[in-house]
Parts: C-alpha cells; structure tokens; sequence
C-alpha cells in the first residue's frame, strides 16, 4: 500500500519539479528588475528625513542600555514572540493534525495525503514533507492517534533542523570579515545593526562597512543602527563603488584593530547590472585586500516570502558560496515551516533568527526551541 502511495507522490513530485524550475526561472528577475520598486518604504520617494529614524531605525526598548545589548542568552520576550510567530504553523500542526483522525483508527493513504496537504500548506515545502510522510509511513503501525504522530514529527523535525547545524565557529582571523547579501527588504541591514550589537556586548570591535550604496537612505539608515550599537562605520557617497567601500571597511579594521567588519550590500542595483557580478566583485576585492576573507557570507532571507526564500538561496549560494543563513521576519504571518524546510533541502546552516525589528530580536537557531515553539 504505502509502496503504490510512493509511486504516486513520485509522480506527482516531479510534475511540482517543474514548476519550481519555473519559480527559479522567475526568481533570477529580481537580478535585473527592481522587485523593491512593489515594497513599501523603498518605492519611488525616499522617507522625509526628520522621520527617517523612526521609520527605518524603531527605537530601541527603554532599557537599552549598551550592557543590555549583551545578546543575552534566551530572553523570554524572545520565546514568546518566536511562539507568537508560529502560531499559525502550530494550529496546523496540532489542531489540524488532531482532526485528521476524527472517525479514523488509523493511518491509512488517504490520512498520508491529507496530512501531506496540511505540511505543505504549513510552508514546510513539498521535498521535506515527502521525506517527512516517508518516515511517518514507516512507522504507520505505531501509530494509532494524533498525539504519536505528532511525536514522531517532532522527532523527525528535530532530526532535521540539528542535521545541518553547525558548532558555532570560533573567530580566530582578525579581522574577521562578514559579508551580509540578500534581496531587497529583506533585513540585511537590520540584521547588520543587531549583529554588531551583539558582536560588540561581546567585547569585539566592531567595523560596519557601508557598501549598499544604491540610495541614501541607505547609509543613513546604517549609520543609525551604528551608532545604536556603538561601533564605527566607513561610508562613501552614494552612488559610489560598493567594493571600493567594502576595500575601506577593512583597511579601517586593520588599521585600527578591529576584530570584525560587517559589510552590508544593496539588495538590488540602479541601473541594470548583474546583481551577483556585483555582489562578486565586492567578494573578490575583499579577498585580496584580506586573504582568507570573507570568513562569512551571510545570506539573509525573509521568513515571509515563503518557498520563494530557497529559489533564492540556491541562486546566491551558486553565485557566492554562502556560509550561513539568517532568517528574519519570523514574528510576522510567517509559515514557520520554512524553517524546516530551509534546513532539509539546503546544506546551508541556519545561523540566526530574528523575530522583529528591535536590537535585541536576533538570536542563535536553537532547534530545540525551535520545536518546542512549534508543538
Ligand atoms: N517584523 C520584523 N521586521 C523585520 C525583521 N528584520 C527586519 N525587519 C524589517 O524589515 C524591513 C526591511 O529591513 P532592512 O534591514 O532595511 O532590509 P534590507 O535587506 O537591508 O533592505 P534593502 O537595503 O532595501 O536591500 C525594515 O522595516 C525592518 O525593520 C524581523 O525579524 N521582524
Ligand atoms: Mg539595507
């Protein structure tokens, strides 16, 4: 039985595998076309300057104190507003789970296709739930209610989301050089602001290098997130050469002693360059200012956008051999089964998460917790 319910999932599963070809074919527009041009806050105009710290910089909580900025270790706010977040995957993985078996003893086909529907529906990607069901399937005679199945998934979940994780890396290189690459709006520079936050209640000094310098707003905006996190920026005009800004970043790290430079990038160019070329040039110009660097290059991607996150990332991790991912926006009406699936189809560790807009919102992926906010 479960053989022939495999055979039909194969089937099925290649016919989905083409159109994800057409999602990647879709996705390689945002290198050419501004997507942003459709987002709030970056279209046409650029915010009223007397408004620009509240709009793109939200105040900091009243206790900020730079002590507090200390990434403390698992604030509780953070678990709530992760748990918040996931609210929506969690009904489909508790109460809906619970209603399969409502008049059924038991896993048969038909409960496999429509727990497979409600996986997929939970953004948990169409790969992963197949690998998913495949282990459920496996286990089918254990399992006769919801409450063990839901167990087993858990698991299972677990297994996956701890299989790409990585022991955090020590910081040996000094300085050690991260460069942050994403679309637009997705959260690269906030998470640039919240990283340096953390970097520097470390003990490390900290140089941003304002190297998106497709607008303005933006180097301002990054300046912002500097001088809240208390560690220096080198910028240039707008406009000017990313990869000559970036080439300054580190030559300021050096010369003044800095541990760690995080670059930040533009999500998209002004005129109608390559957006990989670019964000490959300023790659390569690191390298050879700094051999051995970049240490890191992080990608980040937004919770929100669902499956079209992994399109994204197969096409920059192609382009630039990203070493980790962050994943922000996960307190919105995130599908949080993008998490799983992030970490089942791509060999790119998970490394943060960030769950809002304020300095203190970005932590280490912890999978445990992850589950635990999930169930
Ligand atoms: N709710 C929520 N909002 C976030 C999170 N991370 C970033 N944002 C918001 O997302 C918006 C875009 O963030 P930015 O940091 O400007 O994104 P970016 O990738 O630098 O954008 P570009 O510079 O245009 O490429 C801002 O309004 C941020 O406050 C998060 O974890 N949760
Ligand atoms: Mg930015």
């Amino acid at each position: 039985m479960a053989l022939n319910w495999f055979k039909k999932k194969k089937h099925k599963q290649e016919e989905k595998t083409s159109s994800d070809q057409k999602i990647d074919e879709a996705s390689e527009a945002f290198e050419t076309e501004d997507v942003a041009d459709t987002q709030p806050f970056r279209d046409n105009g650029e915010p009223e300057h007397k408004d620009l710290e509240n709009e793109i910089a939200p105040p900091l909580p009243a206790n900020d104190q730079k002590t507090d900025q200390a990434a403390p270790k698992k604030p509780s706010g953070f678990f709530k507003r992760l748990k918040n977040g996931l609210s929506k995957t969690r009904e489909i993985l508790t109460t809906d789970i619970n209603d399969l078996f409502t008049g059924k003893r038991k896993i048969d086909d038909e409960l496999l296709e429509e727990l497979e529907e409600l996986l997929i529906t939970s953004d948990i990607g169409v790969q992963t739930t197949m690998d998913l069901i495949q282990s459920i399937s496996i286990k089918s005679s254990e399992i006769s209610g919801p409450d063990q199945l839901k167990n087993v998934l858990r698991e299972k979940i677990l297994e996956l989301l701890n299989a790409t994780m990585k022991p955090s890396q020590e910081i040996v290189d000094k300085p050690h050089v991260i460069m942050v690459i994403g679309v637009n709006g997705v959260g690269k520079t906030t998470t640039i602001g919240k990283l340096a936050a953390r970097f520097s209640a470390s003990g490390k000094k900290v140089i941003i290098a304002a190297a998106d310098t497709f607008r303005a707003a933006a180097i301002e905006q990054l300046t912002i997130w500097a001088d809240r996190a208390g560690v220096d920026i080198i910028k240039h005009k707008d406009m000017s050469d990313p990869a000559a800004v970036a080439y300054d970043g580190i030559q300021a790290a050096v010369a003044r002693d800095a541990d760690i430079v995080l670059v930040d990038t533009a999500g998209r160019l002004h005129t109608r360059k390559n957006l990989m070329e670019e964000l490959k040039k300023i790659k390569r110009t690191i390298s050879n200012k700094l051999p051995g660097a970049p240490h890191e290059i992080l990608l980040i991607l937004d919770a929100t956008t669902g499956q079209n996150a992994l399109s994204q990332a197969q096409l920059f991790n192609d382009a630039l051999d990203v070493t980790g991912i962050a994943l922000t926006k996960l307190d919105g009406t995130a599908k949080g089964g993008i998490v799983v699936s992030i970490c089942n189809a791509l060999e790119i560790p998970l490394n943060y998460i960030g769950v809002g807009e304020k300095i203190e919102d970005l932590q280490e992926f912890d999978p445990a917790e992850f589950v635990n906010a999930l169930f």
